[in-house]
């Protein structure tokens, strides 16, 4: 896994593009890239830096719940989205603290604004935490990921439940080439804080294996890609567990596939680590349902990386 991905990250260095993006960052772009991951080598988690496999096996139940509230997620010590749902309070006519205009940026270059952005965090965390309609309101991020797998809104007025269906699916007809849950929908993107990022995915049984193949619109190679390769991995090991198959393959397909400028010295740290051995992963065999998977049920064995590496995140 770390080879292929760092495979890419040399790719983007070598043959990438400076392009300026919505988050005024500017990035290392590059315009398509696919990579395969075979699930029977152990769980895809990069071991050339450590990836907090507990956040993004929260992140994944929270999807798999239907859930679109950040709530749940900093129940879960999770703060991967805290940024997307603080946007959306401090745009909106109720809040009167000092001005978070384009916050993101500013945190990363001035210390003084740095300091004010951390306090009104602060504040905005512990209110969706403890303020329940506060956190319906402002602790939404809208129709984002869960609501469009879970419970889809189709032009005849009903809800589709795209994950039951593709489940029921694998049983019944397992050959089926309509494996498929799409996240992106026309009508929806004014009502979400971020449209979906990996905006479609399908799967693939063959020979009692099941594989996963997902698409992205845009991807942060050095923040964004290693939770997505592990997310999607984990949810193709849970659907085999729920439909008594194997895994397979897990295939990548990017579009816009970028380096952020602030992340090209982490990743050349990076490309100088030796990869080590995969963990592999354990799943609660009791639980049977997908939708019944708590964190707990879900187990990363054997995971030694090299250590982390920091990085800011662009809003
Ligand atoms: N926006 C950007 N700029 N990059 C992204 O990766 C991204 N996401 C989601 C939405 N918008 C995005 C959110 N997912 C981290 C990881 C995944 C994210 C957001 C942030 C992150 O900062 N990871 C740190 C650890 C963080 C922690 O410990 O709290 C890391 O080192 O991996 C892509 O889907």
């Amino acid at each position: 896994v770390d080879k292929v991905y760092l495979d890419l990250c040399n790719y983007i260095l070598e043959h990438g593009t400076k392009k300026e993006d919505r988050t005024g960052t500017g990035t290392i772009s590059v315009f398509g890239y696919q990579m395969r991951f075979n699930l029977q080598e152990g769980f895809p988690l990069l071991t050339t830096k450590r990836v907090p496999f507990r956040l993004v096996a929260s992140e994944l139940l929270w999807f798999l719940k239907g859930d679109t509230n950040l709530r749940y997620l900093l129940e879960n010590n999770n703060h991967i989205w805290d940024e997307w749902g603080f946007q959306k309070w401090v745009e909106s006519n109720e809040y009167n603290g000092p001005d978070m205009t384009n916050f993101g940026i500013r945190s990363q270059k001035d210390e003084e604004f740095n300091a004010l952005y951390q306090e009104q965090m602060k504040v905005y965390q512990e209110r969706v935490l403890n303020d329940i309609d506060f956190a319906k309101e402002f602790g939404d991020l809208g129709n984002v990921y869960g609501k469009q797998w879970r419970s889809w809104e189709g032009a005849d007025g009903q809800t589709y439940d795209q994950i039951q269906y593709i489940i029921d699916e694998i049983k019944r007809n397992p050959d089926s080439r309509r494996l498929l849950c799409n996240a992106w929908s026309a009508s929806e993107i004014k009502n979400q804080q971020l449209p979906p990022c990996h905006y479609a995915f399908q799967f693939y049984v063959l020979d009692g294996k099941l594989s996963c193949m997902f698409n992205m619109r845009s991807n942060d190679v050095f923040l964004g890609l290693p939770f997505n390769i592990a997310s999607y991995a984990l949810l193709t090991h849970l659907i085999a567990h729920e439909c008594g198959l194997e895994v397979g393959e897990l295939i990548y397909t990017g579009a816009d596939v970028h380096i952020y400028s602030n992340h090209i010295e982490q990743i050349q740290t990076q490309l100088t680590r030796e990869s080590r051995k995969l963990p592999t992963l354990k799943l609660n065999s009791e639980v049977k349902s997908i939708f019944d998977f708590e964190l707990n049920d879900i187990e990363l064995v054997g995971y030694d990386p090299h250590p982390t590496i920091k990085a800011p995140v662009a809003v």
